[in-house]
């Protein structure tokens, strides 16, 4: 079984007994180990096999034995895909969806993302953080340790640094991850109306390089789209990223067949995102550059979209597949890895193991963090869900169900009244 060399239990290390791993591996299903142990040192995990392997000394040594009950273990779920800092509500525009109004139309007619940015615009810091908190803490019930959070509802450098902001706080206030994505490149701001390339000129000379110096993003993001932005102005904005030491991905071919793919690949991107519209070519482009396809079954549903993203071809390609909520006001308002788990599976044909892979060891990779998380393997970060299930695919197959019984992240166990923190905002 994997073991780290030369790392032993020490104090303060624990261990987790009669439990399944599912280590999310390459291999077999599930990277599966039935009655399995795991063993915590350091915020890592130094130990993890069959409880037949475990080293005699171990129980003896650990400071902490937590008994799992026959429950599995899963990494950490990775959202790789969230707009979940904004104020304001969109459920009038859902009334307007359902009697026909298409989210283009929406969007043409000044609603859509630019009246989450008025709201968002409007809101100050301590607002959009009491706003946006409960998002990140529902995710957290469900067992995310680690959630990507996109800008894009400012769209001028004032808010677009407050959401970034907020997103850094939330990451410094909850035990989550928070990995920060600029998306600037989101919609045109009524301000530029009928100006796009200046406004693009803003986002590569003025706000990015502000973002970036103030390190509050890892990540470039354009909404690629007839809608968003063209794939020349997308080009912009990627190479100033780049020059800025900062990885680039992209919303592409959510609505329509842009080459987005295509042209994120060119770019060195991470991922490309939604993807209903990909070619063959934009997926092989893909391919060759090990990118990673981000499926995003939330906004697939509530925009109720009929083209389904081509995942039998991303699997010929080989081209890892990650799945994410894309939770935001307006195409995906959901806070929900494990229905977004079953609608991967249900909407897009997806296997619960492909699924349950999407939203760990594929969202890893989606943010580069693979090294780090994503799978159980010694070494790797001890961030880790236990769950009351008989079998690992019962995370997809309920609806509406949380059988959630502990999160642990970076070594330490989460009390569940984190979620509802005494936060001094
Ligand atoms: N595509 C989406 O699905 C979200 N953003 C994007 O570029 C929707 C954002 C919104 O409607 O507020
Ligand atoms: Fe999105």
């Amino acid at each position: 079984m994997v073991s780290a060399k030369n790392i032993f239990p020490a104090k303060g290390d624990s261990l987790w007994l009669n439990v399944n791993l599912a280590t999310m591996t390459e291999g077999n299903p599930y990277g599966m180990v039935k009655d399995g142990v795991l063993v915590v040192g350091g915020g890592k995990i130094v130990w993890l096999g069959q409880r037949v392997d475990l080293p005699a000394d171990y129980k003896s040594r650990v400071e902490k034995t937590y008994d799992g009950q026959g429950g599995w273990i899963t990494p950490g779920l990775v959202d790789c895909h969230t707009h979940l800092v904004y104020a304001g509500s969109r459920a009038r525009e859902f009334e307007l969806l359902l009697q026909g109004a298409t989210y283009e139309e929406i969007a043409r007619q000044g609603g859509g993302i630019r009246s989450t940015v008025a709201a968002t615009r409007e809101a100050d810091e301590k607002t959009l953080l009491e706003q946006s908190a409960p998002r990140l803490e529902a995710l957290m019930h469900e067992g995310a340790t680690t959630v990507e959070v996109k800008s894009g509802y400012g769209l001028d450098l004032e808010t677009e640094l407050r959401m970034l902001r907020v997103a850094r706080q939330l990451g410094e206030k909850y035990p989550v991850t928070v990995v920060p994505t600029y998306l600037g490149a989101h919609a045109l701001p009524p301000e530029f109306e009928g100006r796009s390339d200046e406004y693009i000129d803003l986002v590569c000379n003025s706000v990015m390089p502000e973002v970036a110096n103030q390190n509050l993003a890892v990540a470039v993001d354009v909404f690629c789209e007839n809608i968003g932005f063209t794939p020349g102005q997308t080009e912009k904005v990627f190479q100033i990223a780049q020059k800025l030491g900062l990885a680039v991905k992209l919303h592409a071919e959510q609505l329509s067949d842009l080459n987005g793919a295509k042209l994120a690949a060119r770019y060195g991107a991470l991922s490309a995102d939604h993807l209903e519209y990909v070619s063959e070519e934009g997926v092989q482009a893909m391919a060759a550059k090990g990118m990673v396809a981000v499926l995003l079954p939330g906004a697939f549903y509530f925009l109720r979209e009929t083209k389904l993203p081509p995942v039998d071809l991303l699997r010929r390609h080989g081209v890892p597949i990650a799945i994410a909520t894309d939770c935001n006001p307006g195409s995906s308002p959901t806070t929900s890895m494990l229905l977004i788990l079953n609608m991967a599976c249900t909407l897009f044909r997806m296997t619960p193991e492909e699924a349950l892979a999407g939203i760990t060891r594929n969202g890893a990779k989606a943010l580069g963090l693979q090294d780090r998380i994503g799978t159980l393997e010694a070494g790797k970060d001890a961030d880790f869900v236990l769950w009351d299930i008989t079998e690992p695919a019962e995370l997809a197959y309920r609806i509406g169900f949380n059988p959630l019984q502990q999160v642990v992240r970076q070594g330490s166990p989460i009390s569940q009244s984190i979620y509802k923190p005494d936060i001094n905002y």
